[in-house]
């Protein structure tokens, strides 16, 4: 009995090393496609992203949060209709299914980009962060653009 339980000990200190080499990080098997940024209105701070988040795994993936440099904050928002009056609200998380594609489209779900800096009025470009339940981030290159046909 002894020795199968000290078997068992060893069996279970050999897998922790391979514990730490495949952390819960791993990639979600996500895909980003149609990204972009609403080129601001002049005079205007705010903007917003939008992007088709794919998700080609077996399991949820849930993005928390956001990051660039050339705003003060992302938020992630949705928008919902209140007494005939469209609303904005910001989320904690969005989650894309297993096997499934969440689209984050002008009406919906979005990502609010809030005190939008100078480097942001004058570039083509910006790089998002996304940062997904369990660690895994994707930074993606967008453009900015007027919509999204106009790249
Ligand atoms: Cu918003």
């Amino acid at each position: 009995m002894k020795i199968v339980k000290r078997a068992f000990l060893i069996f279970t200190l050999s897998l922790l090393p391979l514990c730490y080499a495949a952390p819960p990080t791993e990639s979600p098997s996500l895909r980003i496609e149609k990204a972009w940024l609403k080129k601001p209105i002049p005079g205007m701070k705010m903007t917003a992203a939008y992007m088709t988040l794919i998700n080609q795994g077996e399991k949820d993936a849930i993005l928390l949060e956001v990051k660039g440099d050339d705003a003060e904050y992302y938020e992630i928002h949705t928008v919902s209709m209140k007494n005939g009056r469209m609303k904005m609200r910001q989320l904690k998380e969005v989650v894309i299914k297993a096997n499934s594609t969440h689209q984050l489209k002008p009406g919906g779900d979005h990502i609010m980009v809030i005190q939008v800096k100078k480097t942001l009025l004058t570039s083509k470009e910006t790089s998002l962060t996304l940062i997904f339940k369990g660690g895994h981030k994707e930074t993606i290159r967008i453009p900015i653009t007027k919509s999204m046909e106009k790249k």
